[in-house]
Formats: C-alpha cells, structure tokens, sequence
C-alpha cells in the first residue's frame, strides 16, 4: 500500500524519530562554517521535542547566498557528487551540494511520491521538465527510475517530438510544468491526435504555483489525473511534499523534514490551519544540512487525517511567494488570485501575462487573457462584453478594476521552464 511503511509510521513515533534526527542534524551542522558559528551558543541537549525547533535561528536565502559557495558544507568537497542551483527565479542562484548518500534518500523520498499518486514500475514516465541545474530534471528522473518505471529523460521543449515520444512508448506518466500541460494539450491536438487516445494517465505537476482551477483544467483538457508536486533546491528539489490519491493537500515527508507555518512577520508559529510562511528543516541531509529555512512559500496545514492512512501532515497548495505580492493603490494582490478567477471562466484559454504599468502618477493593472477560439469572434459587441465580464470577475477578487486585453490563443510568448506571471514595468521609462 505505501512505498515505504514509515509513511503510515504511528505520530508519536514519527515525532521521536523527528527528535533524534533533529539532535543529530544540529551535531552534524556544526561541521559547517556557516552553522559552527550560527549555533555556536546553541546546546543540542535543550531540543527535547520537535517543537523545540522553535529555539534555534532561522536560516535565510540571503544566508546562502552570502555563504556561497562552501559555506553550509559539512564535509570535504571530495565527498560530494552532485551540484544543482536554483532557477533563480527570484535573483541570485543559490547551489546545492549532495553527497552519494543524499542522492539516494532524495530518490527514495521521490519515488516514495510518485507511487503515493498511483505510480507503479509497469509505468512508463516522461519527464518533460528541463534537466541540468534545475532539481526536477534529475531529481524526478532518478525517483522514477528507484520506483521502478521506464524513465524517459525528454526533458523541456519540442512539442512534436514529446508527442511522437509518448504515442511510440505508451507513456502513462507525464512530469510536465503546469503552464506548460494545457498548452501542450492544445498542440496534441493541433497535431490531429485526440486527447482520448493518448496514452497517459497521470500527470505530475509543480515547481510553480498555480491554481486548484488551473489543475481542474489540466485534468479537463488531458482527460488525466494531475498531482501536485512540492519541493525546493534548498530542500533537495521535488520530492518534498506530494499528493496522493486522495487529491486534498500534500504530504510532508515528516521523517526527512520539519516543516513549520510561521507569521513572516513575527517568525512566531500561526494558529493551526492558518496560511503562513513555510518554514523547512532536513533531518537526513548529510552533505548539506539546512536548519528552519524561510521558503518564503505562503501555505498552511490541513488538519484532520487523511484518508489515504499516511500519517505525515498535509500543507495546502501554494498559495504565492511572499515575493509575489504586488502592491497596487494599496492593495496587496497575489497573481494566484487572478489566475483563480481567470481559470474558472470557460470563456478563458490557457495563458495569461499581468504587466504593472505607470500611467501618469498612478499604478495600473493591465491583465492580457487568452480567449478560446470559440470565443474569440468578429462580433465587437461580444469581445466588449467578454472584456467588461473579465474585469468584473477581477475586481471582484482583488478590489481594483485592471485594464483587460483580450488576446487570441497561443499569442502570449511562453516560457521554456517557470512561468512568468508578472511584468513589472512601473519603472521603466
Ligand atoms: P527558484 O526559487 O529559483 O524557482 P527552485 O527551482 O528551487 O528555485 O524552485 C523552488 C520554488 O518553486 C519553491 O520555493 C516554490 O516557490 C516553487 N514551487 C515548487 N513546487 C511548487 C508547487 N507544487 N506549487 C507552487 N509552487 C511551487
Ligand atoms: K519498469
Ligand atoms: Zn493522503
């Protein structure tokens, strides 16, 4: 039933377990330049549960950064095997350094995933995600093949060639980015196949936030069930956290992590069930362990058990970065909001771009929507309603009415790996 018996592991033995990791993650740290001095007052014997977490620093992005390349390395460079650096969607990148042994407890954690959603070794997997320094090529690809799956290493780009790839193959399993499944499903059929026919059956999607609306049009237009995929390069990469079948939150692998819902502002725990920041510990990291890492990911827990009998607590979805947040007349606005009202429209296609712009001295919202062929018609009367419809729908979810331009499908520029949400051209001349 589980990839791994401790994923049903009884809490209170998961909790001590969580104990005695943290206790040797802390000793282990210490070997690092960074953590030597960072826990230099710090007595390991005071952690004597899990939630005494609370008393050791936080460890931030801009700590990486200031400590790169070396500075979090417990070991001689000798002993590590693999490199990887954030995409660096926001700034500087940030490396990651695995030993043999880290290497394999993250393909054991992802494998553990993809099995939770239904994957089985008579699978064949297509990682349609780009490899090289970004975690989710490598990272899913060697789950896959620890699960057991026929793992196929496409990696991002060439449409006709990832169709002809999964018709050949018989593929079941796609690791696609979310923007990129529902134009993808447009080319399938651009390209004279029909959606029923292909042979998938899951979709595993993440690395970006997107919507539980967008996710229902995924599984809509690919006729597949689509699991969202949580993780971090800091973190390892995906594998992180992870739905399973039940579809409601993913699982935080409790005996890898310790995962903690603070206010970004006081760093103090929220109540639980309220959204937060995502705070991140590696209790079986030893080449790079990290300690109470800021994500800066927005989320909350979901209380109660859940069906599926896994015992380690479920996060929501992303709901935003705390870098995303937009402040706009005053209003603080987060692009998931929009994409949430946009992806509940049938009207709507499968991209859009919001530009901030300066007109005179006020900011304004300009949302570029594509709109389904079908209605995308000649008749002006109909677009003006469709536009006006829009903008309502809009300020009604974030209180200010955004200048709504409609676009024809497949005409806004798409990215090769992440999304781009967002332009900010407010300062631009
Ligand atoms: P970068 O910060 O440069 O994008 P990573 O490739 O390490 O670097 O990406 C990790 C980030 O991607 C997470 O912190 C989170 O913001 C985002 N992310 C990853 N998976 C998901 C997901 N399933 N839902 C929403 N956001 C996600
Ligand atoms: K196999
Ligand atoms: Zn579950």
């Amino acid at each position: 039933m589980y990839f791994d018996p401790v994923e049903a592991m009884d809490r209170a033995a998961l909790e001590e377990l969580q104990v005695e990791r943290l206790k040797k993650t802390i000793d282990n740290a210490r070997n690092s330049p960074f953590y030597s001095e960072q826990l230099a007052g710090f007595d390991t014997a005071d952690i004597k549960t899990a939630s005494d977490i609370a008393k050791l620093p936080f460890t931030t992005k801009d700590d990486l950064r200031n400590q790169y390349p070396h500075g979090l390395l417990t070991r001689s460079l000798d002993e590590f095997v693999r490199l990887h650096a954030s995409s660096g969607t926001t700034g500087t990148p940030v490396a990651v350094f695995y030993t043999q042994q880290d290497l394999n407890t993250w393909a054991d954690l992802m494998a553990r995933c993809m099995y939770a959603c239904g994957c089985r070794e008579s699978d064949t997997m297509q990682n349609m995600s780009g490899y090289g320094l970004f975690t989710g090529g490598l990272g899913i690809h060697y789950g896959s093949e620890r699960l057991g799956m026929l793992t196929i290493p496409a990696g991002a780009g060439n449409t006709k060639r990832q169709i002809k790839l999964i018709r050949d193959h018989n593929v079941s399993v796609l690791h696609i980015i979310p923007s990129f499944a529902l134009y993808f499903a447009q080319k399938v059929q651009e390209a004279g196949y029909e959606i029923e026919d292909m042979p998938w059956r899951i979709a595993l999607i993440g690395a970006e936030p997107h919507t539980e609306e967008a996710r229902a049009k995924i599984e809509e237009m690919m006729h597949i069930k689509a699991y969202n995929s949580y993780g971090l390069s800091e973190m390892n990469g995906p594998g992180v956290a992870f739905e399973c079948l039940q579809q409601n939150g993913m699982h935080v692998w409790e005996d890898a992590y310790i995962a903690e819902i603070i206010n970004p502002k006081t760093g103090e725990h929220v109540a639980e069930g309220e959204i937060g920041e995502l705070v991140m510990t590696t209790l079986t990291r030893e080449g790079m362990p990290i300690i109470r890492y800021r994500t800066r990911d927005l989320t909350r827990f979901i209380p109660g058990d859940c069906a599926c009998g896994r015992t380690h607590r479920r996060i929501d979805r992303i709901a935003g970065r705390a870098d995303d947040m937009m402040i706009l007349k005053g209003v603080n606005i987060y692009p998931m909001q929009i994409e949430q009202c946009l992806m509940s429209m049938p009207e709507v296609g499968q991209n859009y771009l919001i530009e901030l712009v300066r007109e005179g001295v006020s900011d304004q919202m300009k949302v570029k929507v594509e709109v389904k062929d079908e209605f995308f018609v000649e008749d002006m009367r109909a677009l003006q309603g469709l536009q006006k419809k829009i903008a309502k729908n809009l300020c009604s979810e974030i209180l200010l009415t955004p200048h709504v331009e409609l676009c024809q499908s497949d005409s806004i520029p798409k990215a090769e790996g992440k999304a781009v949400r967002v332009i900010d051209r407010r300062n631009e001349e």
